[in-house]
């Protein structure tokens, strides 16, 4: 018996400050006298981290002691933002800590503002893996997440002249909230060749690797929020094995060549592929996926062997979730261990796997589906591309009985791509080797059973296909971003208990016509206007007016988001304000665009957009006769910890990709529930936005889904006539307006020429006058606001806990873990 640990357990702010003070002289080894405000962050986290980290090891504990089944969300992607922040309101304790800093003679933002992002993924489906960490902890649920710990992060941008600027991220610098663990370490072969060994008259493959590469482990707590449950996410670093290959190396001499092993080994995880919906087959790639697949498994099949159950037992034990196709390897990985390692007969062994995963679908872009070229595969992972081939040859072979006359089927749904090379479709062996498939909003969901896994709807029947709609974590986006909205929210909703159960958000509509009540939403709103206006000035040196309605488009820069459309609307708009008269002009309502997003390295076209959207800018920002009607900004390096800030003060967001691409979006979800309004098309979950909170309270437009394979087909084959007003836009463009011409030429082509392949024409029209019913909703600010609380009051179906929840019960089959408060 020993005693449990009082020192990290403060509770008030005597308690909190002595932990800071420790920190500060002892860890940090500084005076109090030079503490500066890295130093009075690096020691704020570290009293948090202690917390956690308690709360960390009891969770664990019990996790192992009972024994229950355990979720493992493999994600290539965690974009967790800021932790100090989240890990103080989680625990409960940010008030202890604003007033023991202010003692010590800090401002806690200033403090919190300290921290460098986590920025260890893209964008939605990155952020999304995080908002999921957040709820499974909240919940309760025994969850672990698999990830890489990549050195660089996505790159910084910059806006150079206008252009998009890469500057690595080099993040690791002092973190404090991850714990290295030298002792977790697993070796990862790569290379080699198979060789077949009789072992007691059976014949098994052995494979022998060229290449051993050491990953190691590193641990990041999860605090849940009004829970002592503080759940894991681990993330692997690679390192050289330091095996006795480098040491014979070095000895002999080969000093250079063992230094170029260690460097080709690090390489593995120093950084992020920064492309969001694009794929290009790297070998590096194949090789971080394979790395991190193969390290996770073994951690959990090492865990799983410490319960001393028997094979069968192991889907009861675990549950696998694939986080789009990035980590499908491990069902091959798996079927490795159970058949080559264990010694499983192949059936056997074939029915734990598929039983163990889930696959997550987020996009139907088919530039973005995974493909590895077969030479490749076979090169890096032999034995895996046999197992695959085998899992192909017993797929066919059961459609084949199923479907005797369909020869054609077969080579649809072939895992390998008869193409010239090879390839292996990543997502039809994630569906094989899977019992669930799920896409993340109604319709992409749909989508994704009507078009590109129709034929599997066929061959496995309706049922392993299914919905959970995306959510976003109510405690990062709402209470933490917006802290005075949330206050607010609770004074009307009986508390914070709203935060665990969003859909207490509805008590909020019967105050709809409190005007005491509209008046203080109107005012938080305005100073969240008023601080991002002053980031703009700070930022960019354009200084706009906070009366303005702030209209916000921020995401990752893509053709089928369209930006496009928006700076093409923008121009509209700048034109007819030039066309008025001074008194016409006075009628007309302030506004200001707002653009942030980062474009991939490689994604030219994305890039010229950013041109456009700053060159329109540097124009109509210092156009005397527009003044406060109409400021264009581009904000530079948008990630989550500056999405904090955005989402809060805005009036109107963009949601207005062309219908059918848009998997499901998210930050519509985190715009909403800031009491914004948004804009968008009928397209991922703006359909199931629109239903819960209200057409009236939403301003969709454009094509819908359903039509867009024959508007596209028009335009390539019968006349294709641009949107008058669009014209003139390009005309104007064209004149040279906002700078050389040529350097948008490309953009106005692709619409004019290239069959307009994401209908921006098409939608233009409807898209404006959309804006005009904004403006016209706007100038009533009484119904407006009206219109914001009542979306709010509605948005209880977006949380994460919700879509949790709903795989928990229909995918994993897990159940939740309490943890005992202290
Ligand atoms: C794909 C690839 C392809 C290989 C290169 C690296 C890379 C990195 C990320 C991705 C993921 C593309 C899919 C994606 O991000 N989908 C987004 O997922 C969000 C969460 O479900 C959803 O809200 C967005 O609508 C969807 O675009």
């Amino acid at each position: 018996a020993w005693k449990r640990n009082q020192i990290t357990s403060f509770t008030d702010r005597d308690g909190f400050e002595k932990e800071v003070v420790r920190h500060v002289e002892t860890t940090l080894a500084r005076s109090m006298f030079n503490c500066d405000e890295i130093a009075a962050y690096s020691a704020t986290s570290l009293a948090f981290r202690d917390r956690l980290i308690t709360h960390w090891n009891r969770t664990q504990q019990r996790q192992t002691y009972r024994d229950t089944k355990r979720v493992y969300y493999l994600s290539l992607e965690f974009l967790m933002g800021r932790a100090l922040d989240n890990a103080m309101l989680n625990v409960g304790l940010k008030n202890v800590a604003q007033d023991g800093l202010a003692e010590l003679g800090f401002r806690i933002e200033d403090v919190i503002k300290q921290e460098h992002d986590a920025a260890l993924g893209n964008g939605g489906l990155g952020r999304l893996a995080a908002c999921f960490l957040d709820s499974l902890a909240t919940l309760n649920f025994p969850a672990w997440g698999y990830g890489l710990r990549y050195r660089y992060g996505i790159f910084k941008q910059e806006i150079i002249d206008g252009y998009q600027v890469e500057v690595p991220d080099y993040w690791l610098d002092f973190n404090p909230w991850e714990f290295p663990r030298h002792d977790v370490t697993v070796d990862i072969q790569f290379f080699g060749q198979v060789n077949k060994k009789t072992v007691g008259g059976k014949t098994i493959s052995v494979w022998e690797a060229g290449e051993i590469v050491q990953a190691v482990a590193y641990d990041v707590p999860i605090p849940g929020y009004d829970t002592p449950t503080t759940n894991n996410l681990r993330l692997w670093s690679s390192k050289a094995s330091g095996g006795e290959f480098d040491f014979q190396k070095f000895n002999s001499g080969d000093y250079e060549s063992s230094v170029a092993d260690q460097q080709r080994a690090e390489t593995i995880s120093a950084v992020l592929y920064p492309n969001d919906n694009l794929e290009r087959g790297k070998e590096l790639r194949l090789k971080q996926q394979y790395f991190w697949v193969a390290a996770s498994l073994y951690d959990i099949v090492r865990r799983f062997k410490k319960s001393r159950r028997s094979w069968n037992e192991f889907p009861d034990q675990v549950a696998i979730q694939l986080n789009d196709t990035h980590p499908t390897l491990a069902i091959v990985e798996l079927q490795r261990i159970l058949v080559d390692v264990e010694g499983l007969e192949w059936d056997n062994a074939w029915e734990i796997v598929t039983s163990t995963f889930g696959y997550t679908n987020h996009t139907v872009l088919p530039e973005a589906l995974e493909k590895w070229p077969v030479g490749l595969v076979q090169h890096l992972l032999p034995r895996h591309l046999q197992i695959i081939y085998d899992i192909n040859l017993f797929f066919l072979q059961s459609v084949e009985k199923a479907f005797p006359d369909d020869r054609d089927m077969l080579r649809r749904v072939s895992i390998i791509e008869e193409s010239q090379p090879k390839m292996v479709r990543m997502a039809f062996l994630a569906i094989v080797g899977s019992h669930k498939v799920n896409g993340v909003a109604e319709l992409h969901s749909d989508l994704i059973k009507t078009t590109i896994f129709k034929d599997f709807v066929e061959i496995y029947g309706p049922d392993k296909f299914t919905n959970v709609t995306n959510g976003i974590t109510p405690r990062r986006w709402l209470h933490q971003a917006n802290p005075r909205l949330s206050e607010l929210i609770a004074s009307k909703c009986g508390g914070n208990d709203f935060l665990k159960d969003l859909t207490l958000l509805n008590q909020l509509e019967k105050h709809v016509q409190d005007k005491q009540f509209r008046k203080e939403w109107a005012e938080i709103k305005y100073a969240n206007k008023v601080r991002l206006a002053k980031h703009i000035k700070d930022t960019t040196g354009v200084v706009v007016n906070p009366a303005s309605l702030f209209d916000v488009q921020v995401k990752r820069i893509h053709e089928y988001k369209r930006q496009q459309l928006n700076i093409f609307g923008v121009i509209h708009r700048y034109l007819s304000l030039k066309a008025m008269t001074p008194d016409q002009r006075k009628k007309q309502l302030p506004r200001v665009s707002i653009f942030g997003g980062k474009a991939a390295p490689g994604y030219w076209m994305a890039k010229q957009i950013i041109h456009l959207i700053n060159s329109v800018g540097a124009v109509v920002n210092k156009d005397e006769d527009i003044g406060d009607l109409l400021k264009v900004i581009f904000l530079e390096d948008y990630n989550v910890s500056k999405a904090e800030m955005i989402c809060p003060a805005s009036d109107i967001s963009e949601h207005i990709s062309t219908a059918g691409t848009e998997a499901s979006g998210t930050s519509n979800m985190k715009f909403v529930l800031n009491g914004g309004l948004i804009i968008g098309t009928c397209d991922g979950a703006n359909i199931e936005i629109t239903r819960e909170i209200g057409e009236s309270n939403i301003f969709l437009f454009g094509n819908l889904s359903e039509d867009v394979e024959d508007l596209r087909h028009a335009h390539t084959y019968g006349s294709h006539t641009i949107d008058s007003d669009l014209d003139k836009v390009f005309n104007e463009i064209e004149k040279g307006t906002f700078g050389t011409p040529h350097d948008f030429s490309a953009m106005i082509a692709a619409v004019r020429q290239h069959g307009d392949y994401y209908l921006v024409s098409d939608d233009f029209h409807s898209y404006i006058e959309t804006h005009q019913l904004v403006d016209e909703a706007y100038r009533n600010q009484d119904e407006w606001i009206a219109k914001c609380i009542t979306s709010v009051s509605r948005m209880g179906f977006f949380t994460s806990d919700r879509c949790i929840n709903e795989y928990a019960e229909e995918i994993w089959n897990v159940e939740p873990l309490a943890v005992d408060r202290h």
